[in-house]
């Protein structure tokens, strides 16, 4: 079976009108995007998707910061596309991701606790399963 991915694009960049560059990215790629809604995110989502970062230090500014706005999910499909699509996403700090990546060339640092950097993508097939069901259930 083709594997498959979850990602969001995140408040910022739905605020900034980035969604169809992002997603213009992922397609001209070759992954193939198999659902696709925009949704406010809620306190119980957020909290089964960000579950391995409770009790850090950017835990509730990262929470606030995925609530203040609609997010864009969508479940992509193709070879090895989890790997691939954190490859297009780039590194979590947007000052230092490589330019060619989506934080690279769209995304910086704004001073606050959180890092916005226009994007989330599973990082594994067992993260892939479990957020496509928060997101998609
Ligand atoms: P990832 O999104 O690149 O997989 P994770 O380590 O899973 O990065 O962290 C989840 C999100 O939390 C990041 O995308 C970023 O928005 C935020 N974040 C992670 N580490 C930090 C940090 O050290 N300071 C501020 N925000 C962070
Ligand atoms: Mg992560």
């Amino acid at each position: 079976m083709t594997e498959r991915t979850l990602i969001l694009v995140k408040p910022d960049g739905v605020q900034r009108g980035l969604t169809g560059e992002i997603l213009r990215r992922v397609e001209a790629k070759g992954y193939r995007i198999a659902a696709l809604q925009q949704l406010d995110a809620s306190t119980e989502k957020l909290a089964k998707h960000y579950a391995e970062h409770e009790g850090k230090s950017f835990y509730q500014p990262l929470v606030d910061f995925m609530l203040s706005g609609p997010v864009v999910a969508a479940v992509l499909e193709g070879d090895r596309v989890i790997e691939g699509f954190r490859s297009l996403a780039g590194s979590t700090e947007p000052t230092t991701a490589a330019p060619g990546t989506i934080r690279g060339d769209l995304g910086r640092d704004w001073g606050e606790k959180v890092q916005k950097n226009l994007v989330h993508g599973s990082d594994s097939v067992e993260s892939a399963e479990r957020e496509i069901d928060i997101w998609f259930s």
